[in-house]
Formats: structure tokens, sequence, C-alpha cells
């Protein structure tokens, strides 16, 4: 059987390594991906974003034993490996039936986030889509929100949740992340801490104020992930989003904007890489960086000249 064969039937040797590739060698990359992604399109995405240290991962791992509990298959992706999913072997735990680690439907998987600073790793995408051709259902990503990296995952994802704790500064600063644009669902973790209850209402009152067209209001939920308090509500809003998506063609529409998201992202890859591969970009690229260095051309200038010559 082949590498692939292996990973169709569920086998998780063989998803690791594909990741592993996909992660690392373009050209292995590219064929991988060509028989990937026509097995994928069914599996539902959900983007967890917010800041490091609001517990995205331990969220994430109560919501996965929620996902198993109705069946669903689970892949878990996240773009930190500073912060490890705990595969939920915390005290207390009454509903694990198993640890997540060694349930043969669950694949957890952290990527390098190699200076891409939090945000998501160019490999992400691809990850997803070996994760759903590998027979998961429901892909969960997480990232960490700063800035405009946020925005990213809004195109990965048909639902994103933001992760906020109290002591995560006022709804302004959120604001002022981008963090309130891309939340269809907010949710204020460490609720066991104080000023859990001011901040939620904060975030409420600033949701009051903003126009939104979708017709979603984003709910502002309290839990703690640690503590396993208030994940059903999490759990039940992100159902009730996923059939707010389903009714008419809002799903459709933000497929249809993942899709343009990964052409451009898939273009600019493109681009440079025929650029780069002309048999003249070398010796062109030297000429240039001398009039770049003499000032006798802006940069801009030069990368100009390098597409028309390599066109
Ligand atoms: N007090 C408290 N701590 C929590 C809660 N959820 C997560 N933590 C802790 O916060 C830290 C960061 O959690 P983690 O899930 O790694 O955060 P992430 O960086 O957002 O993924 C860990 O030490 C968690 O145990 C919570 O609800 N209350
Ligand atoms: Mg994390």
């Amino acid at each position: 059987m082949t590498l692939l064969d292996r990973l169709f039937n569920g086998d998780r040797l063989a998803l690791a390594r594909v990741i592993t590739w996909l992660e690392n060698d373009p050209d292995r990359r590219e064929r991988l991906m060509s028989v990937l992604f026509s097995r994928t399109g069914k599996a539902r995405r959900i983007g967890v974003t917010g800041p490091p240290g609001a517990g995205k991962s331990t969220l994430i791992d109560r919501l996965i034993v929620r996902f198993r509990l109705q069946g669903f298959t689970v892949g878990a992706v996240a773009v930190d490996p500073t912060s490890p999913f705990t595969g939920g072997a915390l005290l207390g735990d009454r509903l694990r039936m198993q640890s997540l680690w060694s349930d043969p439907d669950v694949f957890i998987r952290s990527l390098a986030d190699r200076n891409h600073a939090g945000g998501l790793s160019p490999a992400t995408a691809d990850v997803m889509t070996a994760l759903e051709a590998a027979g998961k259902q429901v892909i969960l990503v997480e990232t960490v929100g700063v800035g405009q990296t946020t925005l990213d995952i809004a195109d990965l994802a048909d639902t994103t949740m933001v992760v906020l704790t109290p002591e995560s500064g006022d709804s302004v600063q959120a604001m002022k992340a981008g963090l309130m644009e891309v939340a269809d669902i907010l949710v204020v973790n460490k609720d066991d801490r104080t000023g859990a209850s001011h901040f939620a209402s904060e975030l409420r009152n600033v949701l009051e104020m903003r126009h939104n067209e979708s017709g979603w209001r984003p709910p502002v939920l309290r839990a703690s992930a640690r503590d396993d308090t208030g994940i059903e509500a999490v759990y039940e809003q992100l159902n009730t989003h996923l059939a707010f998506l389903s009714q008419s063609d809002r799903l459709y529409q933000r497929r249809l904007r993942q899709s343009r998201a990964a052409i451009t992202r898939a273009l600019s890859e493109e681009m440079r890489r025929k650029v780069v591969s002309h048999p003249d970009y070398d010796t062109l690229i030297d000429g240039l960086c001398v009039s770049v260095a003499r000032r006798e051309k802006t940069p801009q200038d030069a990368a100009r000249t390098v597409m028309a010559r390599t066109a």
C-alpha cells in the first residue's frame, strides 16, 4: 500500500509523515496536494484565535471531547509549538472517556511558526487539507491573534472563535487588533478569575454598537477551559453558527472567500517561484543590487525590472 493509501485508511504515521512533507518539502507538497485536495471540502473548519495564553489550546482540548462524544472525527492544528495541546490531561476530568492522544479518531499537531509571528504558517491550509483527506470531519485551527495575521484565519475557517481573558486588556485593545472584526463567537475564558463578568458585558456593549450586515450577532460567552465550565454553551454556539451559515448560501459564500484567499496565496508563491527559477535571475539580481546600493533605482523599480525580464 502506498503512503497515501495508508493515509486514506486513517494510518496516523502516514498522516504524520505527509504533514511533515507538506511543511518542509516543496516538491513533494505539490504532488501531494494534487491528490489530497480533491478529497476535501466537506469538513467543518473552526478557527480559534486570541492572545497568547488566553487558553485557546485548553479550550480546543475541551471541544474535541464534545465532538468525539457526538461521534465526529477531529483534527486540530496549532501554529504555536510553545503552547501545546495537553490532550486534556487535566485534573478532575469527568467527561473524559479516554486520552485524546490515544484516540485513533483524533489527530493533533503543532506547527512550527517560521517567523510568521504567531500567524498562520504557509503550510497551515495544506495541513488542514491533509487532516480532512485522512478522514477528519471537524478541523480546528489555532492561531495567536496579533494584528493583521488574525484576518487570515477567517480565510481558513467557516466559523472563527476569538478567545479573550478578563486580563487581556479592555475591549478597545481587542478591537485594535482586529479581533472583533473576525469573531463569529467570542469567548471570555478564565471565568474563574475576577472581572470576567464586567469584561464580557463590555464586549457585548462594543458589539451592540457595531453595524452588522450578516444577520449574525456574535455571542459573548463566559467559560473556564481549565475547569471545564461553560464549554457546552460554546459547543452549542458553534453548532448554531454552522446552522446559520447553512441557511441560504452563506456557507457557500464563505467557501468562495476561502478559495479566493487560497488562490491569492498560491498566486504569489507561483509568481515568486517563476521569477526565481528563471535562468537569468541571478545575473539580473546581481546587476540590480549595484543600482539599488548606489540609489540609482528603488528596490521596487528593481523588482519590476526583474519581473519584466523574467516574464
Ligand atoms: N485560571 C485559568 N487558567 C486557564 C484556563 N484555561 C487555560 N488556562 C491556563 O492558561 C495557560 C495557557 O493556556 P493555553 O491553552 O496554552 O493558552 P493558549 O496560548 O491560548 O493556547 C495554561 O497554563 C492553562 O492551564 C482557565 O479557564 N482558567
Ligand atoms: Mg495554544
